[in-house]
């Protein structure tokens, strides 16, 4: 059946219309955005759908395909409240609740959600739902908001409703991702530059490896690391880590604990990382990047320590089958892995992550390419 038969099967009349939103694999840069960074995100195949319709009154009524048994949740935009809603509804109805709160004129919707974003993985899937929302209302409401100023809306629904306190990659993934290209974002100017990526027509691939250990940047180490950043550019008298570079690193290290100062080494080389990947991928192409993605899992790993084994399983052995570079990708603590592959080497490289699995007694990872496609849009 399609969407617009299930909404009307739900909400007892046609939507107006149906929006979509991708997730995103993050190529490079990662805990950067919210240090005033630079992050190289990509905008995935495999997005979230919204069909809405207005209504007369400030009521929203949510519902998806994925939470079961056709549970419809309802808020009133006008008695909602930071971190009112919990759940997954949290998503959609936070981005209405912002739009109000940032004065824009938003009533009521009807909103049935589809995901084909695999949820917990590490992909954005809250972005996704994010991002389907804000352009759909964005058009029903005729705000005229650009794709930066719907990702700030996004990024505060995260932040106040949800409870997560992440930075503005995933939403302007989402929202400004260009099929064939990577997004080169710095999160301090909000300037977005379009990267050329072109995996398939140099023979490769991405693969991404879901460990399918789930992840919540609601609890938890996410925020932990987010405030040791804080403390390091406090302690270093700089606004954000974003203005230290790799000379400052020596000093650094005499005036932060030994954690803390892991904490920032992170975040200043990969940084760099990100600029370099940049410059690669522009002069050279998509195959020169793999010893930064190598690095930064290891930087990752070591320094920032947001990986778990399982994360560190599927990087090794994927390299070891034949991977030009992997790492993972997005927040930690779970989610996935991405490795850069030759085409001829997927299947070799698949096989041997889902047998390192098997004989760790880890939880089956699905293994999939994906390659970077448009942003969030109207489809119908
Ligand atoms: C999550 C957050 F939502 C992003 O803002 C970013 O910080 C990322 O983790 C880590 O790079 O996806």
């Amino acid at each position: 059946m399609t969407l617009s038969q299930q909404f009307k099967d739900r909400f007892g009349h046609a939507p107006a219309g149906i929006w979509a939103a991708p997730g995103r694999v993050n190529v490079i840069g990662e805990h950067t955005d919210y240090n005033d960074g630079f992050v190289l995100p990509f905008a995935i195949d495999r997005a979230t759908s919204v069909a809405a319709s207005v209504r007369k009154d400030a009521v929203v009524r949510v519902s998806s395909t994925f939470s079961g048994s056709g549970e419809v949740v309802i808020s009133d935009l006008e008695e909602l409240a930071a971190g009112d809603v919990e759940g997954w509804a949290a998503y959609p109805v936070g981005v209405l609740w912002a739009l109000r709160q940032a004065g824009h004129p938003v009533q009521g919707l009807d909103l049935l959600i589809d995901s084909q974003v695999p949820v917990g993985a590490g992909l954005s899937s809250s972005a996704a739902i994010e991002c389907a929302v804000a352009v759909a209302a964005n058009e029903l409401f005729t705000l005229g908001l650009t794709g930066p100023e719907l990702a700030l809306i996004g990024q505060r629904a995260e932040n106040e409703m949800v409870g997560a306190p992440t930075g503005l990659m995933d939403q302007s993934a989402s929202l400004l991702g260009r099929r064939g290209h990577a997004v080169f974002l710095d999160c301090r100017t909000r300037q977005a530059d379009l990267v050329p990526l072109p995996l398939a027509e140099n023979g490769l691939a991405l693969l991404v490896i879901d460990t399918r250990v789930s992840h919540s940047h609601a609890t938890g180490g996410y925020a932990a690391r987010r405030r040791a950043c804080e403390v390091g550019a406090d302690v270093m008298g700089v606004s954000a880590l974003r203005d230290l570079s790799e000379d400052d690193l020596e000093e650094a290290s005499g005036l932060l604990d030994e954690e803390t100062f892991r904490r920032v080494r992170h975040v200043v080389t990969e940084n760099a990382r990100v600029q370099d990947a940049v410059v690669l991928l522009r002069t050279e192409g998509p195959h020169a990047i793999a010893p930064l993605l190598d690095a930064s899992h290891l930087s990752m790993r070591d320094d920032f320590e947001i990986s778990c084994p399982e994360l560190d399983l599927a990087v090794e052995a994927s390299r070891a089958a034949g991977a030009l570079g992997s790492r993972m990708t997005g927040g930690g603590f779970g989610g996935s892995a991405i490795a850069l592959t030759r085409i001829e080497d997927i299947d070799r490289v698949s096989s041997a992550v889902t047998a390192a699995f098997a004989d760790a007694d880890f939880t089956e990872p699905a293994i999939f390419a994906v390659s970077p496609a448009d942003g969030a849009g109207r489809v119908s």
